[in-house]
C-alpha cells in the first residue's frame, strides 16, 4: 500500500486556513483519496485539552518555555496517535497548522531559540515532516480585521499586539526563504475563490507525478 501524504496549511491569524482546508479536503476526496482532517493545537483528546489550556486567557503570563513545551507535548500525542498511523494506512492527512507555527509563534513571535525548537522537532517527530506546506500569507492588518469581524472573544495568543504578529509573519516568510522547496506561498489577501483556485492549481501541480503512477 502506498503511504499517504501529509499536507499542512499555515498562516497568521485570520489567514483563512479553516476556510481553505475544507476546499482541499473536497479536492483530494474527489480524486478518490482517503483524507483525514486535523488541527493543531489539538487533534487528539489530550491535544484538545492542551489547546484549551494554551488559548485560555486565564493563563496570561504563561512562561514562554512552558508554552513551547505544551505545543510539543500536544504534537507528540498527535504524531503518534493520529498522523503516523493514518499515513501508514494510506490516508492523506491535512492539518490546520503544524511545526512551522511553533517556529513562527514561539520562535519569531516570542523570541525563543530556533535551535531549541529544531531539537524538539527532531525529538518529537523523528523524520516526520510535511510533504507540502501551503502558507496563506496576508498582511497582518488584513488577517486581524478578518479575525475581529467574527466578533468572538480573543484567545490568549490573539491578545498579542500587531508587532507580535508582524514577527510571526516575518518568521513564516523566513522559513520559506530557507527551504523554498517545502512551501507553496499563496496570496491569501485575495478573495476566497481566487485563493482556492490558486491552491487547487498548486496542489495539482505538486502531486502531478503521483497522480500518474
Ligand atoms: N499556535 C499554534 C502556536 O503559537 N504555536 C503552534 O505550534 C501552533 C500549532 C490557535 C493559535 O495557536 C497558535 C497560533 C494561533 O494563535 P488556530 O486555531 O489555527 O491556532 O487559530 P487562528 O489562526 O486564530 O484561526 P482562525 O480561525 O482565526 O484563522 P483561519 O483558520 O486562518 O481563518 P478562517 O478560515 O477561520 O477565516 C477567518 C475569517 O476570514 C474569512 C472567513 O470567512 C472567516 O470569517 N476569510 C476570508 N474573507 C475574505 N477573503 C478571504 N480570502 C478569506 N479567507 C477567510
Amino acid at each position: 500500500m502506498q503511504r499517504g501524504r501529509f499536507i499542512v496549511l499555515e498562516g497568521g491569524e485570520g489567514a483563512g486556513k479553516s476556510s481553505n482546508l475544507q476546499c482541499l479536503q473536497q479536492m483530494l476526496e474527489a480524486r478518490g483519496l482517503n483524507v483525514l482532517r486535523t488541527r493543531e493545537p489539538g487533534g487528539t483528546p489530550l491535544g484538545e485539552a492542551l489547546r484549551f489550556i494554551l488559548l485560555d486567557p486565564v493563563y496570561e503570563g504563561m512562561e514562554l518555555k512552558a508554552e513551547l513545551l505544551l505545543m510539543f507535548a500536544m504534537r507528540a500525542q498527535h504524531v503518534t496517535q493520529v498522523i503516523r498511523p493514518a499515513l501508514e494506512a494510506g490516508t492523506w492527512v491535512i492539518s490546520d497548522r503544524f511545526t512551522s507555527s511553533s517556529y513562527a509563534y514561539q520562535g519569531g513571535g516570542r523570541g525563543l531559540d530556533n535551535d531549541a525548537i529544531a531539537w524538539l522537532e527532531r525529538f518529537v517527530q523523528d523524520d516526520l515532516r510535511p510533504d507540502m506546506t501551503l502558507l496563506l500569507d496576508t498582511p497582518v492588518d488584513v488577517g486581524l480585521a478578518r479575525m475581529r469581524s467574527r466578533g468572538e472573544p480573543e484567545d490568549r495568543i490573539e491578545h498579542e499586539g500587531r508587532p507580535f504578529f508582524e514577527r510571526v509573519r516575518a518568521s513564516f516568510l523566513a522559513q520559506v526563504a530557507a527551504a523554498p522547496e517545502r512551501f507553496i506561498v499563496l496570496d491569501a489577501a485575495q478573495p476566497l475563490e481566487v485563493v482556492q483556485a490558486a491552491m487547487h492549481a498548486e496542489v495539482e501541480r505538486f502531486f502531478a507525478p503521483l497522480w500518474l503512477t
